[in-house]
């Protein structure tokens, strides 16, 4: 049974798929496609069939991890609190400036294995951890070598704009200024990026700041996305769409100006509940909101060391719909075509349908809704990358 066409998710009962050189070429009841000449048939014995998920937002590729700082908020402490004090992004821009190629490559693709294990069949990585040139090319180009070893799509982001590097304390704007003019032409010629994010929060970025870097993005041909209202309203939202970015992340604080941006620009939501959850954060972002604007809304998982240390896409699945509202539905198009939607990847993945990549998840479950009801369900039965099981 295969979500597709027609109703919200397009299920096709009874349905076949027909694969050929990695993509599906047509789609449709078993008895539509009964005349098809295949090479082979594979049978699935009645499983529900969807489309490979797409965690469309993660920061996978780190040095340590932040357990301590886990165990201080446990104890009181809050995460801005840890982040003034000189922890939190800072302290994992210095464990993953000291940790070498191989440690990065290792605990990175030990992250991913769990991501693939769970149904995920693309993947965004951003850097954002090396907050230099250098390092921040070395961490794209560990997404990219993970693209190549492991059977998943990795689709890089360069995240310059995440936190002050302690070297720049008091000069930001020479921060800003050198990836303007030199971070971003660097990685645009070395294609290692698709697109440029940053964090617009109080503790880390403004919207003037970002603006100068989006101009470099665009300047750069490279497309935008925006770590916006997570834990205040800066009008990051506003400011996303006005760069016609793919999409805005977290939008907690989001509100109606920004939801009618976003959706005048077909910038898609992406809604992080594992940071929600982490940071036990009080205030939903507004669901409801989004869907009377029209804005569409994809899942992610965010993994990364500090507030989403998540590592589970169903397990984001459900707490979209658990803490956010979500319909189980809605939370399986926003880790498929909605998330495909948010990495400019429509037409080549996130949906079952004829010229897309035949990455599929074939699932031990009796309805859809099941991705979202389990709370920790175990990956798919099988999953098939580029039209082979992998
Ligand atoms: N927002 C987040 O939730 C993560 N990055 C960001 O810009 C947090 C990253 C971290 O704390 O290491
Ligand atoms: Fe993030």
């Amino acid at each position: 049974m295969l979500p597709g066409r027609g109703d919200p998710l397009g299920v096709v009962l009874n349905g076949a798929i027909a694969i050929q050189d990695g993509k599906v070429v047509r789609v449709g009841k078993r008895a539509e496609l009964a005349g098809f000449k295949a090479a082979e048939v594979v049978p699935l014995g009645g499983a529900w069939v969807t489309p490979g998920l797409v965690d469309c937002h993660t920061h996978l590729v780190f040095g340590g991890n932040r357990a301590d700082e886990y165990a201080m908020r446990r104890a009181g402490a809050s995460y801005e609190e840890i982040a003034r004090a000189g922890g939190g992004i800072a302290s994992t821009v210095a464990r993953t400036r000291a940790a070498s190629a191989t440690e990065l490559l290792d605990s990175a693709r030990a992250r991913l294995r769990a991501l693939i294990a769970g149904g995920v069949t693309t993947v965004e990585i951003k850097s954002g951890y090396g907050l230099d040139t250098a390092s921040e090319i070395r961490l794209l180009n560990v997404a990219r070598s993970l693209g190549k070893s492991e059977p998943v799509r990795v689709v890089p982001t360069l995240l310059a704009l995440h936190a002050l590097p302690p070297e720049y304390r008091d000069r930001r704007d020479e921060y800003v200024a050198m990836v303007a003019d030199e971070m971003i032409p660097a990685v645009a010629n070395a294609k290692l990026a698709a697109s440029v994010d940053a964090f617009c929060e109080g503790i880390a970025f403004f919207p003037h700041e970002i603006e100068r870097v989006f101009d470099s993005a665009e300047n750069h041909g490279l497309r935008v996305r925006l770590h916006a209202e997570q834990l205040s309203n800066r009008g990051g939202a506003k400011l996303a769409a006005r760069y016609n970015a793919l999409s805005a992340d977290h939008l907690e604080h989001l509100d109606e100006d920004g939801a009618a941006a976003m959706a005048e620009a077909g910038t898609v939501a992406v809604l992080l509940p594992g940071a929600f959850y982490a940071l036990q954060e009080k205030r939903r972002p507004p669901v409801r909101m989004l869907r009377d604007h029209g804005v569409p809304i994809a899942i992610a998982t965010d993994c990364n060391p500090g507030t989403s240390p998540l590592l589970s896409p169903t397990m984001a699945m459900n707490m979209a719909c658990t803490l956010f509202g979500l319909t189980p539905e809605e939370a399986l198009m926003g880790m498929t075509v909605n998330a495909a939607r948010a990495l400019g990847l429509e037409g080549e993945v996130g949906s079952i349908a004829p010229g897309r990549a035949a990455d599929l998840c074939v699932w031990n479950i009796e309805s859809p809704a099941e991705l979202g009801y389990w709370i920790g369900l175990p990956g798919p039965e099988r999953r098939i990358f580029g039209g082979k099981d992998a």
